[in-house]
């Protein structure tokens, strides 16, 4: 048998991992690892085509007889290097690589890369048509995009935006949008007739986006979330003066980190503000880039942008994550908690070759202890553990803070 302390660590370790395991949702599973809608910050490691059913990867360094190359792109431009991972090199809809089997001429594909969907991205479905996914109202436009079609359905307060062949936009509350199916990324790949650099769905497919992406404004309370620039993933307009309040109840810190930034003058500025003086904490624009990362000791911050009449650019994302106090301590608890484990192992261990109690031989079951500790005895995967519950609870927290416009 493992010790008392072990068997209610073990016990705790399991509980966690049932209450980490995300709610199941549509959306992609681990985090996001792109930002921008057509995955061009896309910096991941998967070199197929699809991860079933896929296609190899050729190898950048390798591909001199078409276009995009080590050679021709030799300080890393586009993600490009000694690697065959899918990139975006050229501002295509997603991240593609050349493929050596040639199909009616076809030397390159699409990446499907589940874990290459910005937030807010809900997904690429089925549509069947009669009724469409979303039935709250619809358009069609030469010029869309997918803020024109997040803006045309936040303007009359619904929740969600699809676009289907890169004209058609529909807007609905429906939450049974998946009704007839998920569809891979790729069949999305249709692009924007307004912007060929963005995805607007398929013959058949409908691309679907929260309208909270792009708003010039919003109330967030998740523990959890990322704020969009106004009018992503178009670039933002000129004269935009737009506040977000971020209030995490019960948060003792807020952690902030921007995995995308591009203001590209010093007029244009985004400001975090003390939510309760307005004092500015920190003002970042073209030449005073934000940090890493950074924590503010508050529990309400205010998010505010402000944009010039010249030189627009793509904005940016900011990712939150608030910290409360229980969550802080949680992690204290298990981090002692696999401290006190280890210091008992020691003494487990070190007492095997003495026995000196009754106690320590109910600990010694030959052929067990070994197992069971050395399953446990990895402080840092109670930590993982916890900061995924975290991710896991914003993800159904995010859809659904007030917004203003
Ligand atoms: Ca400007």
């Amino acid at each position: 048998m493992a010790p008392p302390a072990a068997r209610l660590a073990l016990l705790s370790a399991a509980a966690l991992t049932l209450a980490a395991r995300p709610a199941p949702s549509p959306g992609p599973g681990p985090g996001p690892e792109c930002f921008t809608a057509n995955g061009a910050d896309y910096r991941g490691t998967q070199n197929w085509t699809a991860l079933q059913g896929g296609k190899p990867c050729l190898f950048w360094n390798e591909t001199f007889q078409h276009p995009y190359n080590t050679l021709k792109y030799p300080n890393g431009e586009g993600g490009l290097g000694e690697h065959n991972y899918c990139r975006n090199p050229d501002g295509d809809v997603s991240p593609w690589c050349y493929v050596a089997e040639h199909e009616d001429g076809v030397y390159w594909k699409y990446c499907e890369i589940p874990a290459c969907q910005m937030p807010g991205n809900l997904g690429c479905y089925k549509d069947h048509g009669n009724p469409p996914p979303l039935t709250g109202t619809s358009k069609t436009s030469n010029k869309l995009t997918i803020q024109t079609c997040i803006s045309f359905c936040r303007s009359q307060r619904f929740k969600f935006a699809g676009m289907e062949s890169g004209y058609a936009c529909f807007c609905g509350n429906n939450p049974d949008y998946w009704k007839y199916g998920e569809a891979a990324s790729t069949e999305c790949n249709s692009v924007c007739f307004g912007d060929h650099t963005q995805p607007c769905g398929g013959d058949g497919r409908i691309i679907l986006f929260d309208t909270l992406v792009g708003a010039c404004g919003g109330n967030y309370s998740a523990m959890s979330s990322v704020v969009y620039s106004p009018d992503f993933p178009d670039t933002y307009a000129t004269g935009r003066v737009c506040y977000w309040t971020i209030r995490v109840p019960g948060a003792s810190r807020i952690h902030f980190s921007f995995p995308l930034f591009d203001i590209r003058d010093s007029a244009d500025m985004v400001e975090l503000l003390d939510g309760y003086t307005h004092r500015v904490l920190a003002r970042f624009h073209g030449r005073s880039r934000p940090p890493l990362s950074l924590n503010v000791s508050l529990d309400f911050v205010i998010l505010y942008f402000f944009s010039d009449r010249i030189n627009q650019a793509q904005g940016f994302a900011v990712l939150y994550e608030g910290w409360t106090v229980y969550g802080l301590a949680t992690l204290l608890i298990l981090t002692v908690t696999a401290i006190v484990a280890k210091i008992l192992l020691h003494v487990t261990f070190k007492s095997h070759r003495v026995p000196a109690s009754g106690d320590l031989r109910d600990c010694h079951q030959p052929g067990t202890s070994g197992e069971i500790w050395s399953i446990f005895y990895k402080p840092s995967t109670s930590i993982s553990i916890f900061k995924k519950k975290l991710k896991g609870q914003s993800q159904q927290d995010d859809r659904n803070p007030l917004v203003s416009d």
